[in-house]
């Protein structure tokens, strides 16, 4: 059977653990022999993105953007990893709707919201940035003066205050196998 292409993608606060468990996830699928792509602030937001800043407008553009590439990579029978904050639900919401199409199949699109109290994300704080938006260093900082937007439904849900990367790639390698995406 070939693989199908779909996204995975995931949603959380700056530093909630997005990108680790991506990252792990990504690596399990390539060891599994499958094509799979990780979109991340690093490969977009330098690049593609470059133009776009963190405003409520350029969010929205960003993540239309991202939504479009993922939905390419799935088209391309390629597993694609999203790993942005993407706090709004409608922005989410045009990213889903993209990889449904009128004619034919869709493309399966999977939300994992990795899930953190904020002030667990804030004690963390690997890159001190909590701590510049509390001192008014950063502006329209998630969590802080920012929203989060947390989704309703998500696919698969990770408390990622209370698994290790191992049981939080567990999981959605679960998801996979029992909707038969893999
Ligand atoms: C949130 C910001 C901000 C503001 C810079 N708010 O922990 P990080 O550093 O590596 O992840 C954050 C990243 C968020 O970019 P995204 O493209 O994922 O955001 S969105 O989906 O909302 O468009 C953080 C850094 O960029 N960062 N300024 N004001 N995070």
């Amino acid at each position: 059977r070939k693989q199908k292409g779909f996204t995975l993608w995931f949603t959380g606060l700056s530093a909630s653990g997005k990108s680790t468990i991506a990252t792990a996830a990504e690596q399990h699928l390539l060891h599994l022999g499958l094509a799979a792509y990780r979109l991340d602030g690093d490969n977009v937001r330098f690049g593609l993105n470059k133009d776009l800043g963190f405003s409520e407008k350029d969010r929205n553009e960003n993540i239309r953007r991202i939504g479009e590439v993922a939905k390419l990579f799935a088209d391309s029978s390629t597993i694609a990893l999203t790993s942005f904050i993407s706090p709004y639900i409608s922005d989410r919401k045009i990213a889903r709707d993209l990889h449904s199409s009128d004619k034919g199949d869709a493309l399966p699109f999977i939300e994992v919201f990795v899930d953190i109290p904020v002030e667990v994300a804030e004690a963390r704080d690997p890159k001190g940035l909590y701590k510049k938006a509390r001192a008014g260093e950063i502006p329209n900082f998630t969590g802080i003066s920012a929203p989060y937007e947390a989704p309703e439904n998500p696919e698969i849900h990770i408390r990622n205050d209370q698994v290790t990367v191992e049981e939080a790639v567990a999981k959605i390698m679960e998801y996979l196998y029992e909707h038969k995406l893999i």
